[in-house]
């Protein structure tokens, strides 16, 4: 039955498109224009300035969604804000600067911002090729699939490449989501159309007309979207299918900031570290003053005694402030992506390593 579907959604699709959009991951950067920094500049032009200058998508559910005040919230814009109270001791010393996929990177190379909180995967070309280096991954993700079973008879949870075949597949450009794609129809030899646009919202509105049969992102920018889209009363979105059940790629995302600066990269680094720390051993924002020195680890992450972070350039208390302002790792899943979204975290990689998961923080000694 699928297999026939097939057939006639491959007759119905005519061409078999290569990635459409521009492609980040191919950037190659010149000598002397690396974006390359001496030790410790971006976090003397963070001080100087006093605003951190943090670059999201400002579009994307649940990880950084720009308001029509201009507010910015999310999981990604929580770690900006915990980044900002940490160097800065003001956790809304932020200037979000809302980028597409395929600006992202530019942006970074060329001192628009100082780091990077946007769905951004960790890969190999990414980090040796265009001048940046990850931080700890925050979401351990992977790309899925969305469609209608309306147009797509047929479709469950189950499905796999067979049921794209011939299929029209939307994404934005600039992303690993093309590429894995392209790569993962080819490898399974079926035949699609891809149409890349510019920023996912738009993937969505032609899923929505019908221009596209299926969209194609990370999986929590689907089950995040699809939640918004029952939010909103979207007919028929409730019976939306999210495929397959296993991910077709690995979309570790987390921080990126230029290479080559240390000094900055342990402090992004450590503020994460210090938010999955405070998870694992149970401390919170309505908590901290009680447990910031429970133990000794906690005493030294927190700023008491043997802290490590005037060593770093940040005050004692960096990260208490951190805490204090956006909560622990679990606080900002929690406000972000289970509470409004339905995201689970329970039985997925985000839990904690002695929970079977992959969030886990090397000591704070
Ligand atoms: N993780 C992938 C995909 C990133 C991506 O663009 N994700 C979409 C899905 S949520 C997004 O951010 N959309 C918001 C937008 O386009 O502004 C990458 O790093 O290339």
């Amino acid at each position: 039955m699928l297999k026939r579907l097939a057939v006639l959604f491959a007759v119905l699709a005519l061409v078999a498109a290569a990635c459409g959009g521009s492609s980040d991951d191919t950037t190659t950067t010149t000598e002397g224009d690396s974006g390359q920094e001496p030790s410790g500049e971006t976090l003397a032009a963070v001080q100087d300035r006093g605003t951190l200058v943090c670059g999201v998508s400002g579009s994307a559910v649940g990880f950084s969604e720009t308001d029509a005040e201009g507010n910015t919230t999310g999981f990604d814009a929580d770690f900006c804000r915990a980044v900002a109270a940490a160097v800065l001791g003001d956790a809304e010393a932020v200037e979000f600067r809302n980028l597409t996929a395929a600006e992202r990177f530019e942006a970074l190379k060329n001192n628009e911002i100082d780091v990077l909180f946007r769905n951004t995967t960790f890969t190999q070309s990414r980090d040796t090729d265009i001048g940046m280096d990850f931080g700890p991954t925050t979401y351990f993700d992977g790309q899925q699939l969305m469609g209608n079973p309306e147009t797509l008879p047929g479709l469950t949870p189950a499905s796999g490449f067979e049921a794209i075949d011939g299929a029209v597949v939307c994404t934005n450009a600039g992303t690993t989501t093309e590429k894995n794609i392209t790569e993962g129809a080819e490898v399974a030899g079926v035949t699609i159309t891809l149409q890349t646009v510019e920023t996912f919202p738009e993937a969505m509105e032609a899923f929505k007309s019908g221009t596209c049969d299926l969209v194609t992102t990370d999986g929590s920018g689907l089950y995040g979207n699809r939640a918004a889209e029952i939010n909103a009363g979207t007919e028929g979105a409730e019976n939306w299918v999210i495929f397959p059940e296993a991910p077709i790629s690995k979309e570790p995302l987390g921080p990126a900031y230029r290479q080559n600066d240390s000094t900055w990269a342990d402090i992004i680094n450590w503020t994460v570290y210090a938010t999955f720390i405070a998870d694992e051993q149970g401390v919170t924002s309505a908590n901290i003053d009680d447990m910031m020195d429970a133990t000794p680890e906690l005493a030294r992450l927190f700023g008491g005694e043997g802290e490590l972070q005037t060593a770093m350039g940040l005050s004692s208390d960096a990260f208490l402030n951190a805490i204090k302002a956006v909560g622990n790792y679990g606080e900002i899943y929690e406000r972000n992506l289970t509470g409004p979204l339905n995201l689970a975290r329970e039985g997925s990689y985000n839990m904690q390593w002695l929970d079977g998961g992959l969030i886990y923080a090397p000591p704070a000694r």
